[in-house]
């Protein structure tokens, strides 16, 4: 399936997410991006029908404290699923590649430890400006795109139990 815009989705596809519990941790990190992206996030499960009160908001440091704060959140909170949003705009250093490399990876480490959906809203960009167009610019919002992707996924989880 190609997409142009991460906004975009069908919302009759969309399981209803009263009843879901969903931890959403924000990395600290480029906040205008970030902010955004937990907005986007955060208005899409209420659209969808998880009550306030079942939307657990964290901050972490940076992008690479994503993975490890969610597998905390899992193990004391035990939410359905876990929405990690985090921005890491390529620099001058190494940096970059380590961070991305760490948190992809460690995502996928707690999601497969936990057995629970851990979405990977983080965008890895060359550039402020591409990661603005991701934020709620011209390509839409991938804190929008985690929402859909979390309620999707606590959905298929419960349709093999
Ligand atoms: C150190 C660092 C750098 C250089 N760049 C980013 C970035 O673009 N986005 C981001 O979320 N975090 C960055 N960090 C911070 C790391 O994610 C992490 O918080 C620190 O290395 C401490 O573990």
């Amino acid at each position: 399936m190609k997409k142009t815009n991460l906004s975009e989705y069908d919302s009759t596809a969309v399981p209803d997410g009263n009843g879901y519990r969903i931890g959403v941790i924000a990395a600290e990190w480029n906040p205008e991006v970030t902010g955004a992206l937990l907005k986007g996030a955060v208005d899409t499960l209420r659209e969808h029908g998880v009550k306030e009160e079942n939307i657990l908001v964290r901050h972490v440091p940076g992008t690479f404290e994503l993975s490890s704060a969610a597998d905390m959140m899992l193990r004391h909170q035990n939410p359905d699923a876990v929405i990690c949003i985090g921005c890491v705009i390529q620099g001058e250093t190494r940096h970059f590649e380590f961070i991305c490399q760490a948190v992809s990876q460690g995502i996928t480490n707690v999601a497969l430890k936990h057995e629970r959906p851990v979405i990977f809203s983080v965008l890895t960009t060359d550039t402020m400006q591409q990661a603005l167009d991701r934020a709620g610019g011209k390509h839409g919002n991938k804190g929008i795109e985690g929402a859909v992707t979390a309620l999707k996924m606590i959905a298929y989880r419960q349709s093999l139990l």
